[in-house]
């Protein structure tokens, strides 16, 4: 690709017509979720002027209280979305069952999850959050459209990326080739591409994770961080640095940006529960994002991208970042 400014529009039609990975369908859809994350932007870049503040009154399916932006996010997403006749239904943390498009429209082939607004509790801080998706395709020979379509592995995903807004607006993308990163260009109001082929590092010297749960971990969760805290004296013979954004969006960003490794585990405080993380639009696609530029995800135990969900709002432990600290993190839960 040439070096002069390529718009979004332009990578995704090279991606079809030169190179042969996308679909034009798919090309559309993709399109329509970066059309939605500048409307999402501008609503969050508003912030106080727009009214859009603070928490609604409602909590979604997991009890947690919605914040005004999670709401209006899940909206423009589902607006945008649905009477393009790329998709058949979506899945999104707002909402408990699948949103399958109207009669009134036409059908597609495409199921899109989205975290509409991720790292909600910096809505009101203005720290840097984000939308987070991942497109499946349904099951061939499906009618209609339900629920189970959705039950498919990370590693059927087509298409996945998360759209950063921070200083600035970045939508990071994968079709499967590779990673690219887009900026917004707030002038022009167009996505531009500023970043290819974007790789990990192996080795890092950066971890992330919630340090107020550490007495809630589990032995290998412990051990690793333990060793990193040793520093230069420790197992590890090296410093390590610790950032927690608590907005996956940036704490990835970052991982893609510069390496690291990013740890939400499963912990003693809800045994019954895998972890945190939403498995379907979140893990998924963020694992798919680092595999794709080199690194590696696991739950603790095996790569995200093959566990079969059974569950839309199924949660996973996460584990992913730099290639080598995720083997070693693996290796130290299971003793391989
Ligand atoms: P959310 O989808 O309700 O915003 O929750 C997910 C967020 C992640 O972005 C982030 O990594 C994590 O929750 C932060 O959790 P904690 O508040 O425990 O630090
Ligand atoms: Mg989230």
């Amino acid at each position: 690709m040439s070096k002069k400014k390529v718009s979004l529009s332009r990578y995704l039609v090279e991606q079809q017509r030169v190179d042969g990975h996308i679909p034009g369908d798919l090309r559309l859809l993709l399109e329509v979720v970066a059309r939605a994350s500048k409307s999402i932007s501008q609503a969050v870049n508003k912030g106080e002027l727009g009214e859009v503040m603070g928490s609604a009154t409602t909590e979604n399916v997991q009890g947690e209280m919605q914040k005004k932006l999670d709401i209006i996010a899940n909206e423009v997403l589902i607006e945008a979305n649905e009477w393009g006749g790329h998709l058949a239904a979506m899945a999104s943390e707002e909402m408990e069952g699948i949103y399958v498009v109207p009669n009134r429209y036409p059908q597609g082939e495409y199921l899109l999850l989205f975290d509409p607004l991720d790292g909600s509790s910096n809505i009101d801080v203005n720290v840097s959050i984000g939308t987070i998706f991942s497109v499946l395709k349904k099951p061939e020979g499906a009618r209609g459209v339900t629920e189970e379509d959705f039950f498919q592995q990370g590693s059927k995903q087509v298409a996945a990326g998360y759209c950063v807004f921070g200083p600035q607006t970045t939508l990071v993308l994968t079709v499967g080739d590779g990673v690219a990163m887009f900026t917004l260009d707030r002038e022009q109001g167009s996505f531009v591409l500023t970043k290819e082929h974007v790789s990990i590092p192996a080795d890092t010297q950066e971890f992330a994770i919630n340090m107020s749960n550490m007495r809630h971990w589990d032995e290998p969760v412990k051990r690793y961080v333990d060793e990193c805290l040793a520093g230069k004296e420790g197992p590890r013979g090296k410093d390590f640095n610790m950032r927690w954004v608590a907005s996956m969006v940036a704490d990835v960003h970052r991982i893609l940006t510069r390496g690291g490794v990013f740890l939400y585990p499963w912990d003693k405080r809800e045994p019954e529960k895998p972890g945190k993380l939403r498995l379907m639009y979140e893990a998924n696609p963020m694992s798919w994002l680092i595999e794709q530029a080199g690194g590696a995800a696991t739950n603790g135990r095996e790569r995200i991208l093959d566990i079969q969900p059974t569950k839309l709002h199924e949660r996973v432990s996460v584990v992913l970042g730099s290639k080598n600290e995720v083997e070693r993190i693996t290796s130290y839960h299971t003793g391989l």
